[in-house]
């Protein structure tokens, strides 16, 4: 099957799912902050109540802090011109920052987020999520690599189903309240995934956001695309997107 065609089969499937389940659209917006617009949102978590944030593209890779004040990205680190920057998840041993298709991870200091640490891994990389215990990792997709949160070694996989059906494209994650949140590509959808199932238990449509982003009339980047999903507490979460103005804090079932 062709690419096209696969990524419309996974979005008819959401759709589908979508309508099935009244609990879909229980997403609300609480507050919305600033965000520097040139940003290419590709991963976000809460470290020790700083929101850490990678951001894409080859030669303006980079890692930082969040200032919800005026969103822009401070404790600035660069990677290097030749690595992509992909997802970020904090382990206790430091904060791991995976690349597209370098093939590069590496363990930063969790305040400094000076490297500690590189390693090389086979694959893609899209976005990773850290459950206290082991490290999921998405690579476009349906499938996550689970990973030792030291050493990186693979340990096992698990593919992301509903109703039995693959869900491809799996993109920036998030671990929280024992479930993995899952940003899925060429759709306004959030999986909430149970880790121990493989099983999608819920489909959150965000696509009511658009609006809200991007109101009538306002430039838009092709690339303008949900992607980015940082655990507050209990159901309060940051939402972004790449090239997005805003990040929003949102509930989410
Ligand atoms: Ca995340």
């Amino acid at each position: 099957m062709g690419r096209k065609l696969q990524s419309l089969v996974t979005l008819c499937l959401l759709m589908v799912f979508c309508c099935l389940i009244p609990q879909a659209l229980a997403a609300e917006v609480l507050a919305a902050y600033p965000l520097d617009a040139d940003l290419f949102a590709q991963g976000m978590e809460m470290v020790d109540g700083r929101l850490i944030f990678s951001s894409g593209l080859y030669e303006s890779s980079k890692i930082g802090v969040v200032d919800l004040e005026n969103g822009q990205l401070k404790a600035i680190q660069k990677l290097p011109d030749h690595v992509f920057a992909e997802g970020l998840t904090a382990t206790p041993a430091g904060i791991w920052l995976i690349s597209w298709q370098e093939g590069e991870a590496r363990l930063l200091d969790s305040h400094s987020l000076a490297e500690i640490r590189l390693v090389q891994y086979e694959g893609e990389g899209w976005g990773i999520c850290y459950d206290g215990e082991q490290l999921f990792m998405s690579d476009g997709s349906a499938w996550l690599t689970i990973r030792d949160a030291d050493s990186f070694e693979v340990k096992d996989r698990l593919q992301v189903l509903i109703d039995g059906q693959p869900i491809e494209y799996l993109n920036e994650l998030e671990y929280a309240n024992g479930a993995i949140y899952a940003n899925v590509l060429f759709s306004d959808i959030i999986l909430k995934i149970d880790p121990k199932t493989d099983q999608t238990l819920d489909v959150i449509d965000m696509g009511w956001m658009n609006d809200i982003v991007f109101p009538k009339g306002a430039w838009r980047d092709s690339n303008a695309v949900l992607n980015g999903i940082a655990h507050i507490a209990e159901d309060r979460f940051y939402i972004t997107g790449k090239r997005w103005p805003k990040v929003f804090e949102v509930r989410l079932p």
